[in-house]
């Protein structure tokens, strides 16, 4: 089950405390929006449908749910189409209609969510380590210790004894199973119990056609180039992407090259509107992917999180064609610096001598 990350102290109360602090905020305001990470997840997506869905009903406010950057992942994309999720692009919001914000997924000073610096989260509900340094004070801040945000909403939902319809529990189902990789990473006794109480809930013929969606020809091509491109060393596999067409493939494609036997550590990294994305995964417990992902990143500017054996970054990419590459370099020897190996060539991962 591994160590205790820091929580919050709201986090430390028991849930019906929770809600009905988080109610009693929220009562009396208008209108709230409630806001994603960037480039969504479906935890993200479904912790923000079932916080807009709790503060509606229970608090009588009228909830809006969005999400900055873009749902790219054929998962995702069929996430939110076949459970006809309620969510917004961020260009579709006028910020000044709304007096109260919520973060989900992602804290205030994470910095990859679209809420615009000069205004404050009233609510953040995240299951990432709490990030302290350079906190601005969040008047309900619950950061949990599960493995999933979906968790920390289910039981939200049954504290306020609301049950979910069959999209919602197959939304809030899948955030989990998806975050946990099916109760495996990061689980937490709440996680499995969340899980078994949804899964009677859900319809899983729409469940079956989010797990196994189609996917474009681009698909192919950007999987054969990341492969292509692989590079294997003593302990890491690493792959520049280069442009990518959604940024969440990063993610998908450093998850696949995680499996490779013999690496621990596997980075993927590809640029899309002039932003690197940087996505690393960790198979060896004791390792933090979060925190070397930050130390390697955190001097370039943008923005980086993650848990123990998962993270990622995006950086802005500027100037030449050549100080792009400079910078991308520049990361990857630092990452391989870290890990020891930078005087390693690597070996293509297609290459014919890679036992
Ligand atoms: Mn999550």
């Amino acid at each position: 089950m591994g160590h205790e990350s820091p929580r919050s102290p709201i986090g430390r109360l028991p849930v019906r405390k929770k809600l009905s602090r988080l109610l009693k905020l929220a009562r009396g305001k208008t209108r709230g929006l409630v806001l994603t990470h960037d480039n969504p997840d479906p935890d993200s997506l479904a912790s923000a449908v079932a916080l807009a869905l709790i503060l509606e009903r229970k608090a009588g406010v009228s909830m809006q749910v969005a999400y900055g950057g873009i749902i790219g992942r054929a998962e995702n994309i069929a996430f939110v189409r076949v459970l006809k999720l309620p969510v917004e692009p961020i260009s579709k919001i006028v910020f000044d209609d709304f007096d109260l914000f919520a973060l989900v997924d992602t804290q205030q000073n994470v910095g990859n969510h679209a809420l615009p610096i000069h205004l404050t989260a009233d609510v953040v509900i995240d299951h990432h380590p709490l990030r302290e340094e350079n906190q601005v004070p969040v008047p309900f801040s619950d950061i949990g210790n599960t493995g999933a945000t979906s968790t920390l909403l289910t039981q939200y939902m049954r504290a306020a004894r609301l049950e979910p319809g069959p999209e919602l529990a197959t939304a809030l189902y899948y955030g989990i199973k998806a975050d946990t990789r099916d109760l495996e990473r990061q689980t937490r006794n709440p996680d499995v119990d969340s899980y078994l109480w949804l899964f009677p809930k859900i319809d899983r013929e729409l469940l079956s056609k989010i797990e196994h969606p189609d996917v474009p020809a681009r698909y192919f091509q950007l999987y054969h180039a990341a492969i292509e491109r692989a590079k294997v060393y003593s302990s890491a596999v690493i792959t520049d992407m280069s442009e990518v067409y959604s940024p969440d493939m990063v993610a998908e494609v450093a998850e696949r090259l995680s499996f490779l036997d013999t690496a621990v550590w596997s980075l993927a990294y590809g640029s899309y509107r002039s932003q690197l994305y940087l996505s690393l995964r960790v198979s060896d417990r004791r390792m933090k992917a979060g925190k070397l992902i930050r130390d390697l990143t955190q001097d370039l500017g943008g923005s980086a999180g993650g848990h123990g054996s998962m993270a990622g970054a995006r950086i802005p990419l500027y100037g030449t064609k050549q100080q792009r590459s400079a910078l991308k370099r520049e990361v990857v020897r630092r990452f391989k610096e870290s890990l020891g190996i930078e005087a390693e060539r690597g070996t293509a991962l297609l290459s014919s001598d890679v036992s």
